[in-house]
């Protein structure tokens, strides 16, 4: 199939998937094109069978806010054209799906025919599409997909129930490559955690895009708390507008010494499998990407469990689960588990083992490509 694929190219979840997508797309023999305003950060520009289209967006002095949404409208119908898309999978509803639609309709005019697909990743519908004044475009955008997909059965059961939307839903979760995130050897991974922390300390990590919703602040507090108990350093992975906040408290309480800020990384499987556990203390999460990242590397998560999360972290078993907001109770739990050798590694191995028997790319890429082609046949069951 030939596919166009559009995503946010810049760091964040959903444009991790809409790229890992792409990638495995191509090497299953697809032909992927992307359409974006810059190359989505994951890709080296080098992979096979993959192209990247950029969308120029003109910058007229009238425009105070130059309409990117029609400038992709544009490109996607140009590249489509050129390149006999069979068609387009759009990530993140807004405003990707309005613009799909309008390469549709602009096709449809020269008897050419561009089914798209919408699948949705979270603050386009919990955030976003719930600003009243994003609602009925959004819920238009839904409506006029061939094919909508959720990464998650909450976020489906979110959807249906605030949008009411008359086209049905699809779950496809996100899923993660286990041939590239995976555990180091133990002689690689020593070396690795050498570049942070001394000997006998514990790693504990966190990686996000530091918006409001990920508690950043939560991060910390809870680190402070291991920290008073064992040996132990904090690798902050990211940047966004909640860091200058992350890094103050981590001043005030004395620990800025153990806590790294590294900033945006590009070789997150190469960094992740150093950690010993990761903190997701989120306020809302549809998936939660970055926490199958971490299982697929054998690393257990201690995570809020909240939107799509329990989908995904069974308490007690491959992670820990706790309210939003539970400083105390997750930094407990880390205490506990990193003083438990035998606990410790019973809960690694089922992280690993959840991500390779649930959620690898072998396994959710077919379902995708079912869906392309019960959406290229007209199948009636991707509507209501
Ligand atoms: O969380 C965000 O800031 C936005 C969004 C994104 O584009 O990264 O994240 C959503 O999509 C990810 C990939 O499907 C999910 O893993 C995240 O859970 C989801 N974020 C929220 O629902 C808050």
């Amino acid at each position: 199939m030939k596919i166009g694929i559009t995503c946010y190219p810049t760091y964040g979840g959903s444009g991790v998937v809409a790229t890992e997508l792409g990638i495995e797309l191509a090497a299953a023999g697809h032909q992927v094109h992307f359409i974006a305003y810059s190359q989505p950060f994951r890709l080296r520009g080098r992979e096979q069978d993959i192209a990247f289209h950029e969308v120029p967006v003109s910058n007229y002095p009238l425009f105070e806010y130059p309409p990117y949404d029609l400038a992709l409208a544009t490109r996607m119908a140009e590249v489509a054209a050129y390149y006999d898309l069979d068609l387009l999978h759009v990530h993140y509803a807004i405003p990707h799906s309005i613009s799909a639609y309008l390469a549709r309709e602009m096709l449809a005019r020269q008897n050419r025919r561009l089914p798209f697909i919408t699948t949705l990743h979270g603050t386009d519908i919990t955030l976003v599409g719930l600003d009243h004044s994003y609602l009925p475009i959004t819920r238009f955008g839904i409506d006029e997909s061939d094919g909508v997909t959720a990464i998650s059965g909450y976020l489906r059961d979110k959807t249906l129930q605030e949008f009411q939307p008359k086209r049905a839903i699809e779950v496809i979760p996100n899923f993660v490559n286990c041939d590239v995130y995976l555990p180091l050897g133990e002689p690689e991974r020593e070396a690795g955690r050498a570049r942070y922390a001394a000997p006998g300390e514990k790693i504990l990590m966190h990686l996000s895009n530091f918006r409001p919703v990920k508690r950043t602040a939560d991060v910390v507090r809870i680190f402070s708390r291991i920290a008073r108990e064992i040996p132990a350093r904090l690798l902050m992975i990211g940047d966004g507008p909640d860091r200058s906040a992350a890094e103050w408290i981590a001043h005030r309480k004395g620990i800025q010494d153990r806590v790294h800020f590294l900033g945006k990384q590009s070789n997150v499987s190469e960094i992740l499998p150093l950690a010993d556990l990761l903190l997701m203390p989120s306020e809302q999460e549809s998936f939660g990407l970055v926490t199958l990242e971490a299982m697929a590397c054998q690393v257990p998560s201690i995570a809020t469990g909240v939107g799509g999360v329990p989908e995904l972290i069974e308490d007690g078993v491959n992670g820990r689960l706790f309210p939003v907001g539970d400083v105390e109770g997750m930094a407990g739990a880390a205490v506990e588990l990193l003083s438990d050798p035998d606990r410790y590694s019973a809960m690694a191995d089922a992280a690993r083992r959840t991500a390779q028997s649930r959620y690898c790319a072998s396994k959710i890429l077919p379902l995708y490509e079912r869906f392309y082609e019960r959406v290229l046949s007209g199948d009636p069951t991707t509507a209501s």
